[in-house]
């Protein structure tokens, strides 16, 4: 058995329905989708890729990237996707860490990606040599390898708010209940056709929405990028759209998106950075539809989500899912907290991961040994178990749903000539919800050169993490116990 390519892959292996409708107009049924994704297998395991290692994949989102994600599942390897927007120095490190015998990327990159770290390395371009053209050579039947539910499916890398990023170690069971309790909750069928167009390199783009669709034999129209243009002419067309809040707002702001556009639709879910009240509200006056807001993260998931029949209410996460447990504790001493009090949401149940790759003592640090995992986000619920988000104890900006770790970007800053610390904050903002400023104090006498700051920051963090705005200043402030007060900055420099 293989746990989670029995469930979402061999039940399509005859089902000659359309799955993945790309930009061109071409359409993969599903019954080609599983033997593409043989192929993909077939490679894997002639390079010699043994179940449990790694390929690292920084690829665009083609067709072949998702099948390359089911080729690694039916041959038993663990899948590493890394967002296309990270540089060379960022991807250096999660090489290093996972230490993949294969990674897969974007031909630019092809010569540079795997460092001294020995892998092998391919790209999903349609020329000779790619992995593309040897899986062409293939067979369309593979021998799936025998996985069981605890085994290792995913590696997804999460920046911390101390050190280096992460890898969350993704069982094939905790992808698989997830889904299927998404798609039950959410009434995904094989009649749904949803518009994609998230990137496949997290959770919310891989996961919830491919799982879902694969569970359910749902069409996916998959667009190779965000772009308001195609979603306005796929909506009247199409039954579900899954995004982050920005895909919400951005349409919002197009006069052409109404009620008529999304006639054909039934369910628009948002998540991966919090949904603004007005953003529900604007919503449902424009087109009659409540958002259905979710919240999740790349440990655990899908954490809760608000009823697919029933009250949606702005600003609210609603319950956790169905197997799901759900506490709101007191940070300092780990007790639950009374109904309706603020404190950390902590979350236990077979969506939540198993660690951190090569880090116990991380994982130590986040996981209880009762299998409670700690968010670092904090809320409160309500007397019937609805949660409500009202802030995090981490310090973390999510712009566009991305995140952002502050700590990543001031170690940087203070290596610099010239900066005695500095302090990374997130302000609002109109499109991304959050974005990043940076306040520098100088070294005694010394003047910063803020040009060439950001010279050093562009060379080495990829363009959504890069502060859009340097403040210089005496003096960070701090509260009594010497600590960088980010709320005052928020408050004193919004700008
Ligand atoms: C792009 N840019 C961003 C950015 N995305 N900057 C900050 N934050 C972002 N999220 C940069 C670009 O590099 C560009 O730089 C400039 O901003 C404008 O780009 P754009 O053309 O407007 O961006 P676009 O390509 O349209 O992308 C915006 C977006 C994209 C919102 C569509 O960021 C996106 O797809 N976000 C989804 C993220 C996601 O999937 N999150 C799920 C994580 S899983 P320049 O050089 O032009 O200035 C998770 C768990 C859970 O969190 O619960 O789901
Ligand atoms: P990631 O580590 O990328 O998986 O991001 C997970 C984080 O995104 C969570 O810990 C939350 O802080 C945030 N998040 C996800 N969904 C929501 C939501 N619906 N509302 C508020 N925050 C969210």
């Amino acid at each position: 058995m293989n746990h989670l390519y029995d469930a979402l892959f061999a039940p399509h292996t005859t089902n000659d329905a359309p799955f993945l409708e790309s930009d061109d107009g071409s359409i993969m049924s599903f019954r080609d989708f599983v033997s593409r994704a043989a192929q993909m297998a077939h490679v894997l395991a002639e390079l010699g890729l043994a179940p449990g290692d790694r390929v690292v994949v920084q690829a665009s989102k083609l067709v072949d990237t998702i099948a390359l994600y089911a080729g690694a599942v039916q041959a038993g390897a663990v899948y590493l996707p890394l967002n296309t927007a990270y540089i060379a120095a960022e991807v250096a490190y999660f090489v290093g860490d996972a230490a993949p015998r294969l990674i897969v990327c974007d031909p630019k990159d092809e010569a540079t990606i795997a460092g001294d770290s020995g892998a092998k390395v391919l790209t999903l371009a349609p020329e000779g040599g790619s992995l593309s053209a040897m899986a062409d050579a293939m067979p369309v039947l593979f021998e799936t390898a025998e996985r069981g539910p605890d085994d290792l499916a995913a590696l997804l890398y999460t920046s911390g708010t101390t050190g280096r990023s992460k890898g969350a170690m993704m069982t094939h069971d905790n992808l698989l209940s997830n889904a299927k309790s998404l798609t039950d909750l959410w009434q995904i069928t094989d009649a749904d056709r949803l518009v994609h167009a998230l990137p496949i390199f997290h959770t919310h783009g891989l996961f919830v929405a491919m799982n879902t669709s694969l569970v359910a034999g749902a069409a996916v129209r998959f667009m190779s990028g965000f772009n308001v243009e195609t979603i306005l002419s796929e909506l009247p067309v199409s039954t579900m759209l899954m995004g982050v809040p920005t895909f919400y707002t951005r349409l919002l702001a197009d006069d052409r998106f109404d009620a008529e556009a999304c006639a054909k639709m039934r369910l628009f879910v948002s998540g991966s950075a919090p949904l603004l009240a007005e953003t529900h509200v604007a919503f449902e006056e424009r087109t009659g539809h409540r958002i259905l807001e979710r919240y999740g993260m790349t440990e655990t998931n899908m954490i809760t989500s608000n009823p697919f029949e029933g009250e949606r209410i702005a600003g609210t996460v609603g319950y956790a899912l169905p197997g799901v447990e759900v506490k709101i504790t007191n940070p300092d001493n780990g007790d639950d907290v009374q109904r309706g009090d603020i404190g950390m949401i902590e979350v236990r149940g077979p969506n939540v991961f198993q660690g951190y790759w090569n880090m116990p003592e991380k994982t130590a640090e986040e996981l209880r040994e009762d299998g409670f995992f700690l968010t670092g986000d904090l809320a409160t619920m309500g007397e019937d178990g609805r949660i409500t988000i009202v802030g995090r104890a981490k310090d973390l900006v999510i712009s566009g749903g991305y995140n952002i770790y502050p700590k990543e970007i001031e170690d940087l800053l203070n290596d610099q000539p010239g900066v005695s610390e500095s302090a990374v904050y997130g302000i609002p903002h109109p499109d991304f919800g959050e974005s990043v400023i940076a306040a520098l104090v100088p070294e005694g006498g010394a003047e910063i050169d803020v040009a060439q700051l950001q010279e050093v920051v562009e060379r080495d963090l990829a363009r959504f993490k890069q502060p859009r705005v340097y403040l210089v200043m005496d003096a960070l402030p701090r509260n009594t116990m010497g600590k960088v007060q980010k709320n005052v900055l928020r408050a004193e420099h919004p700008a």
